[in-house]
C-alpha cells in the first residue's frame, strides 16, 4: 500500500517535510543534539563535511570522523521534535520515497543522544555523566502509539506504586535503551540511571517560579525510587521518545546526558560548556570504536 501524500510529506526537491533530507544525506550513525550551535561543536572534530542543511530547529551535518561516516542533527527541546525526527529519519531509510511504500529490507540506524540534563541525587554531582539505561515518558508522547511490545511492566508497576500514580492520569511507560551501546558506551566514571523525561521544563520537572504545581512531591517520589537496584536518577525532555520510537522502529538507542544541574541539592555547573564538550569527545572515540 502506497503512503498518502498527506501522510508522507515530501518537499518540492524531494527532501522530507521537516528534516529537509533525502535518503543519501544521512549515515547510520546519528548523534542527536538539541541545541542547533551544538552541531558544529560536534562536527568540529570531523576530518570532513559532505553535506549540511537546515530547517527550523533541526540542523543536520553530515561527514567522516576518523573514517567513519557520521550524521550529527539538533533536535530542538521536546519530546514533540522526537516524534517529527525518528518519524522522518525512519522513513528516510525504510519508506522507499518513488513508490512510497515500506522497504523489504529494513535498515536499523544506531542513535546517540548527547544532551544536558538535571540529577534528582545527591550523590550524582554536576559535571558528571550519566548513561540512561531506561527511561520513563512523564511527558505522554508515547501514549499515541501501541507500546504493549516495548514496555516493563514490572518497573511500571513499581513506580505507580511508589508515586502513588493517579489512576486518572494515563499509566506511566518505562522503555529499555539499547544493551549493546550502553555496553558500548559505559566506562567506570559514568553514572548509569532511569532517566524521567518531562514535556517542559519548568513545572512538569518540579520547578516552581510563580506558578504552583499538582504535585510538589513528585521530584522526592521520584528521587526515593528503587526497583532491584534501578534508580531514577535525572531529568530531560527527550530520552523517553528517542527510547520509544527507536525500539518500535527497530533501531537502537542511547542516551548520554553531561549532568549540569544538581535538583537535589539545588546546584548548577559552573562550567556547563566543557562538561557538555568533554562528553562530546567521550562519545564520538567510543562511536569509533566499533558502532557497525
Ligand atoms: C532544556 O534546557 C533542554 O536541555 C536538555 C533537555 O532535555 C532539553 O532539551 O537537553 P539538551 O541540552 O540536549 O537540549
Amino acid at each position: 500500500m502506497s503512503i498518502k501524500e498527506s501522510e508522507l510529506i515530501l518537499n518540492p526537491d524531494g527532501s522530507i517535510y521537516h528534516l529537509n533530507l533525502k535518503p543519501e544525506h544521512i549515515a547510520e550513525t546519528i548523534i542527536f543534539v538539541g541545541d542547533q550551535d551544538r552541531v558544529t561543536k560536534v562536527t568540529s572534530h570531523f576530518d570532513s563535511i559532505e553535506f549540511e542543511t537546515q530547517k527550523r530547529e533541526f540542523k543536520t551535518q553530515t561527514g567522516y570522523y576518523k573514517g567513519k561516516r557520521i550524521t550529527v542533527m539538533s533536535t530542538g527541546i521536546g519530546p514533540d521534535n522526537i516524534d517529527i525526527v525518528l518519524n522522518e529519519l525512519d522513513a528516510l531509510v525504510n519508506i522507499d520515497f518513488k513508490t512510497r511504500q515500506i522497504k523489504d529490507t529494513l535498515t536499523s540506524l544506531n542513535i546517540i543522544r548527547i544532551g544536558t540534563s538535571g540529577s534528582l541525587q545527591k550523590d550524582i554531582d554536576v559535571d558528571s555523566f550519566l548513561i540512561s539505561t531506561h527511561a520513563l515518558d512523564l511527558n505522554g508522547l508515547l501514549q499515541a502509539y501501541k507500546t504493549d511490545t516495548i514496555r516493563t511492566p514490572d518497573l511500571e508497576a513499581a513506580f505507580t506504586n511508589q508515586t502513588n500514580w493517579h489512576q486518572d492520569k494515563a499509566s506511566p511507560i518505562i522503555i529499555k535503551g539499547s544493551a549493546d551501546l550502553e555496553k558500548l558506551f559505559q566506562a567506570n566514571h559514568i553514572h548509569k540511571g532511569l532517566t524521567a523525561t518531562a514535556g517542559g521544563f519548568y513545572g512538569p520537572q518540579g520547578r516552581v517560579l510563580r506558578l504552583a504545581i499538582q504535585d510538589d512531591k513528585l521530584n522526592d517520589k521520584m528521587d526515593a525510587f528503587n526497583h532491584n537496584g534501578i534508580r531514577i536518577t535525572n531529568l530531560e525532555m527527550e530520552t523517553s521518545a528517542i527510547y520509544g520510537l527507536s525500539s518500535l522502529l527497530g533501531h537502537k538507542a542511547i542516551s548520554l546526558n553531561a549532568i549540569i544541574a544538581n535538583r537535589a541539592i539545588g546546584t548548577f555547573s559552573k562550567d556547563s560548556n566543557t562538561v557538555i564538550t568533554n562528553l562530546i569527545t567521550y562519545a564520538l572515540n567510543k562511536i569509533t570504536d566499533k558502532t557497525d
